[in-house]
């Protein structure tokens, strides 16, 4: 269920990342989430980097892509985050 869900969300990432400025397929869109240039995540989800997409924080770390530059799985964030865990 969690990989349907994920792959979904990846669908969307990606669809997300396609119709983005700078990337060829300009479409006007506006994400309620980008305030001022930059997107805000909730306290309960993680940001991706590259592109800024938002995914829920327990997928960090959870050891599968989510974010579509692997920036969930970043080893320096992946350990910082296990010595904060105490694992
Ligand atoms: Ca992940």
């Amino acid at each position: 269920m969690k990989f349907m869900i994920k792959l979904v969300m990846i669908c969307l990432m990606a669809l997300d990342w396609l119709t983005s400025p700078g990337t060829g397929l300009t479409v006007a869109r506006i994400d309620p989430k980008i305030v001022g240039g930059s997107l805000k995540c909730s306290d309960s989800e993680f940001q991706c980097l590259n592109p800024q997409h938002c995914i829920p924080s327990r997928w960090k770390c959870d050891g599968e892509n989510d974010c579509l530059d692997g920036s969930d799985e970043d080893p320096q964030l992946c350990s910082k985050l296990k010595l904060e865990n105490g694992v």
